[in-house]
């Protein structure tokens, strides 16, 4: 193994030498990366040495923290499809990734997250830096390599993407040591891949399986389909509506699920589960069918398993086969890739014999006498009613929206509608605050024509504000519209809820103010910590801050206009509560409305 590093010759890469560094950039370049999110540091230097040489190719955006960088990877997954691609240096940049990696395991996203690594002879002796990554995120990637040798480069980085991108995607850790990087070789391109125990091709829906599954539509009488963001990652947007259109059945799609069917179509039941619609909870509670795409039985969807959708004969479609019968156990178990299975289903399905019209008008009059709703007479801004405004502003461009967690992604997802799949980013599995606006700048790299608003909590936010940084100087044009109600929001609610109102560290100004310690006095905290406009500004934003409810529309206006990154801290009262709720692990009779 040499160490002497050469210069790359890309046009006769495949009969030159090359060094570690470029073998790794040329196979994302191979591969179709069009954008790498990396932070440097010593044991990735060559990396990035490499990656200038590359920089025509590929480029390269600095995030400002390494988990900006892996949030903006999974951002960019998941509105292309693609994966998404970060880099860190070892030992605390490493560690910096844990928290993306466990986001993108969770929600099945396609990223490839590489680190440097000390160099080999050192491994294992505790060295500056030295972090073993492969052992701290084993449990939350999907698969991970340590790459001992320059040699074996190459097949690496086939396996990775190959495994990121199929069956059920993820994300996939390559950690190098620094003289692997140095190190050189002639690169074989075409080398074999060796994955004995990884046969994902197979997967596919029987066409026997596919015949009952039709039998069993032809015979509902309450068909319900629970979509979720198997749907999405399939790409199968298409094969659910022509599936929804051939049978007339309604339609509840998860968090992950949103946007396959549009939210404003009128077999949409919107989201099920903890806030969830009441009429998807209850239309799931009387169903006799329920057919389960590319789902997982989320306990935030089921509340207590044993009575979720207790009527119903349960289809469970999903590519992977350890989803099947986890929580829930299915009468037609289906492993098999989404896409196909819907659009071999559409070969034969015929709509339910005895017509769904009792069904449907049952389903309606849930929608109509319990909606998602606010208080439209309120006379502060309602966090709902800015989503809400915001939904309507952008009906008739292309959106997408990120946001970070708590009360106000809850709302995002009830009140924003969504009408294409791939344009809702939320980190659903892992719940991770600091996620919507590193996410929203992936998200506007791949899509530079789309409007790209990151609806964020003020403490979410706080999370990761240092990419305010990263949008300015990679000139990335995003918006954030901050429902700021100086609290953390979603925990307020808890102990609200649970807790008899007892704050404990939910409040997110100064301890000495009363609020602090749940004495405020009025529905509205009047003072605001931090200043968010000048916080944006001094990252060189547009931002404007706003308190009442006759300036919320000429506010968005200007954000949609705004030619650059732009903040609109929406001042809003804490008091609201995100309803409707079913405890955890409760059952639709739990349900509260109010
Ligand atoms: C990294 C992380 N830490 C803690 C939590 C727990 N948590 C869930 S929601 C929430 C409050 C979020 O506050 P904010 O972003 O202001 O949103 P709001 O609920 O006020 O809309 C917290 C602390 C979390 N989900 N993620
Ligand atoms: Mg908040």
């Amino acid at each position: 193994m040499s160490t002497a590093p050469t210069s790359p010759n890309k046009k006769s890469a495949s009969t030159s030498l090359m060094t570690g560094a470029d073998i790794l950039v040329q196979s994302l370049v191979n591969h179709g990366v069009e954008v790498i999110f990396a932070y440097p540091g010593g044991a990735s230097m060559p990396l990035h040495q490499a990656l200038t040489r590359y920089s025509d190719e590929l480029r390269t955006i600095l995030p400002r923290n390494e988990q900006g960088g892996t949030f903006a990877a999974a951002g960019y997954a998941r509105v292309t499809g693609k994966p998404g691609v970060c880099m860190a240096t070892s030992g605390p940049g490493a560690t910096n990734l844990v928290t993306g990696l466990a986001d993108c395991k969770l929600d099945s996203i396609p990223v490839i997250a590489i680190t440097g690594q000390v160099t080999t002879p050192v491994i294992g002796t505790d060295a500056f830096q030295e972090t073993p990554i492969v052992e701290v995120s084993r449990g939350i990637t999907k698969h991970h390599y340590l790459v001992t040798e320059v040699e074996s480069l190459p097949r690496i980085m086939k396996e990775a993407f190959h495994i990121a991108t199929t069956g059920r995607p993820g994300p996939v850790l390559i950690d190098v040591p620094k003289d692997v990087q140095f190190a050189s070789m002639v690169p074989d391109w075409d080398v074999p891949m060796d994955l004995p125990g990884y046969k994902v091709g197979h997967r596919l829906a029987q066409p026997e399986q596919i015949k009952q599954v039709a039998a069993a539509i032809r015979r509902s009488r309450r068909p319900v389909i629970y979509s979720g963001g198997g749907v999405i990652s399939a790409n199968a947007s298409d094969e659910l509506r022509e599936l929804i259109d051939k049978t007339g059945m309604p339609i509840t799609m998860t968090l992950m699920g949103l946007g396959a069917y549009p939210g404003d179509g009128p077999l949409s039941l919107d989201m099920p589960g903890m806030h969830g619609s009441v009429y998807a909870n209850y239309a799931i509670n009387e169903c006799d069918l329920l057919l389960a795409v590319g789902v997982r039985f989320d306990d935030r969807v089921t509340g207590k398993l044993s009575a979720f959708a207790p009527h119903a004969k349960i289809v469970h479609i999903d590519v992977d086969p350890s989803e099947i019968n986890k929580n829930k156990e299915a009468h037609i178990p289906i492993v098999g890739d989404v896409k196909h299975a819907l659009a071999e289903l559409n070969k034969v399905v015929e709509p339910p014999e005895a017509g769904l019209d009792e069904w449907i008008d049952q389903i309606d009059r849930w929608k109509k006498s319990d909606p998602f709703a606010y208080d439209t007479d309120s006379e502060f801004i309602l966090p709902q009613h800015a989503i809400d405004e915001l939904s309507r502003m952008t009906a008739e461009r292309e959106t997408i929206i990120a946001v970070g967690v708590g009360q106000h992604q809850m709302w995002a997802a009830q009140f924003f509608k969504f009408r294409q799949p791939r344009t809702w980013l939320s980190s659903s599995g892992l719940g991770t605050m600091g996620f919507g606006l590193p996410a929203a700048m992936g998200a506007k790299i791949a899509h530079p024509d789309a409007l790209v608003v990151d609806i964020d909590g003020d403490g979410s936010l706080l999370m990761n504000i240092q990419e305010m940084a990263t949008c300015h100087c990679e000139d990335i044009p995003v918006k954030v519209m901050c429902l700021n109600n100086q609290h953390l929001g979603m925990v307020v609610q808890w102990e609200d809820r649970f807790m008899n109102g007892n704050r404990a560290h939910t409040y997110l100004g100064p301890v000495a103010h009363p609020e602090a310690s749940g004495g405020g006095e009025s529905q509205f905290v009047e003072a605001r910590y931090p200043d968010f406009v000048a916080v944006a500004k001094g990252f060189g934003w547009g931002a404007a801050t706003i308190r009442q409810k006759s300036e919320l529309l000429p506010a968005l206006k200007e954000m949609i206009e705004f030619d650059g990154p732009y903040l609109l801290d929406v001042q809003t009262p804490y008091q609201e509560h995100v309803l409707p709720m079913i405890p955890s692990g409760m059952t639709v009779k739990d349900l509260i409305k109010k």
